[in-house]
């Protein structure tokens, strides 16, 4: 198969970079495609970091300021992997320049902010992606195949919940998931958004929404840690956290599903609980991210004495992406998702449209976080705007 190169500009390194660096680099060891993916250059702010990024994470090049980086020429696609606050900015001006975008999730801080992401990646006419990576485990998709065949009838109930407890410990410091201005809201934002993710691909449309939210440690000690979701930091300045701790809501679906939601880092003993149990007419589907090559499917019209939740491995030829990696059993992990997310990204460049979850796809789920924001402030119901 003849191959295309797609120069790649990644802006940041810490976690998020290292995961789609990693990606990027095992892509075309796992899958052959049409484009071919080049670490050309990689931009942040300290130079003597960035340089030791750039050398081990792979990467040709370095800039110290972003805006650079999207005026090469040498670079088609912009990767955003920095905080929250910096995505519309960085989106808008990469479409802008003509280059092809991959942002993390959220999208933006605002709903305002997204569609004016969407609007320029449209009008600009590039390919775009938001890093919703579960979606692209295995036995996720299996389960929207499932879903799709009928096989677990009409959807009723979604129960999503995302699990963690990195932040217990209220020295842990006030780090920039915690401060608004930087990453617009909490847990929602940051862990909520992906099982709002997971809903909209596999039940449907959130019609309306009613939430609650809360913060249990509200002063924290200031600074940063090293880069990890674990080190701590000692000092005698506190900061006040603005933003939830844990954010919990009721959803009514389009289609007539119920989805009961609920994202906190206070569930000590979880430590990255992504999961979901959908029911069906005719059956159930569960995942939980911490066993994820493992799905669990319930039959109604299974034979009855056998019935029960049986425990489906998917690693076998008929599930998805198993003949790009190893026999049956044996499993991937978490930075496999990341691999399979920019399969599809590099199918869209080829194809020249833009896969999901997009920026579109972006834009709905900051819409159902800002209504779950706003019914909590207004203890009431609220419609998610169309
Ligand atoms: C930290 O809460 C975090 O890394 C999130 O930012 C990610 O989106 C999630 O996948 C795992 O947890």
């Amino acid at each position: 198969m003849g191959s295309h190169k797609i120069r790649v500009g990644m802006i940041g390194y810490q976690f998020m970079g290292k995961a789609h660096s990693h990606a990027y680099r095992d892509l075309p060891f796992y899958f052959e495609q049409e484009v071919v993916p080049v670490l050309q250059a990689i931009a942040g702010r300290n130079e003597e970091k960035v340089k030791k990024e750039a050398e081990k994470l792979g990467f040709l090049s370095y800039e110290t300021d972003w805006k650079k980086l999207i005026e090469r020429e040498d670079i088609d696609l912009i990767d955003i992997v920095t905080p929250n606050n910096t995505h519309a900015e960085m989106a808008i001006a990469a479409a802008e320049s003509g280059k092809h975008v991959l942002c993390e999730k959220p999208l933006a801080l605002t709903a305002e902010q997204a569609e004016r992401m969407y609007q320029a990646v449209k009008k600009n006419r590039v390919i775009h992606m938001v890093t919703h990576n579960y979606r692209f485990a295995p036995a996720v998709q299996y389960a929207k195949k499932l879903i799709e065949d009928g096989r677990i009838g009409q959807i009723r109930h979604i129960r999503a919940t995302y699990l963690q407890d990195w932040m217990m410990d209220p020295n842990f410091p006030l780090v920039w998931r915690l401060r608004k201005e930087i990453t617009g809201t909490g847990t929602l934002g940051d862990i909520g958004a992906h099982s709002i993710d997971l809903a909209r691909y596999l039940v449907g449309e959130i019609d309306e929404v009613m939430g609650t939210m809360k913060t249990f440690v509200k002063k924290r000690p200031l600074g940063e840690t090293k880069g990890g979701l674990s080190a701590k930091v000692e000092s005698e300045h506190m900061g006040d956290v603005e933003v939830d701790d844990t954010a919990a809501f009721l959803a009514n679906f389009e289609n007539g599903a119920l989805g009961v939601f609920e994202a906190t880092r206070y569930a000590g003993g979880n430590r990255n609980g992504n999961r979901f149990e959908i029911n069906g007419s005719k059956g159930s589907i569960r995942w939980n991210m911490e066993k994820m090559n493992l799905l669990q499917v319930y039959f109604d019209d299974d034979e009855p004495g056998l019935q029960g939740f049986r425990t489906i491995h998917c690693t076998e030829e008929h599930h998805p992406y198993a003949e790009v990696y190893w026999p049956a059993g044996h499993g991937i992990g978490y930075e496999h998702t990341f691999i399979n997310l920019l399969s599809c990204f590099m199918d869209g460049v080829a194809k020249g449209v833009a896969p999901r979850p997009n920026f579109e796809d972006g834009l709905m789920n900051q819409r159902v976080m800002e209504a779950v924001v706003n019914s909590t402030e207004k203890r009431q119901w609220i419609k998610i705007p169309k």
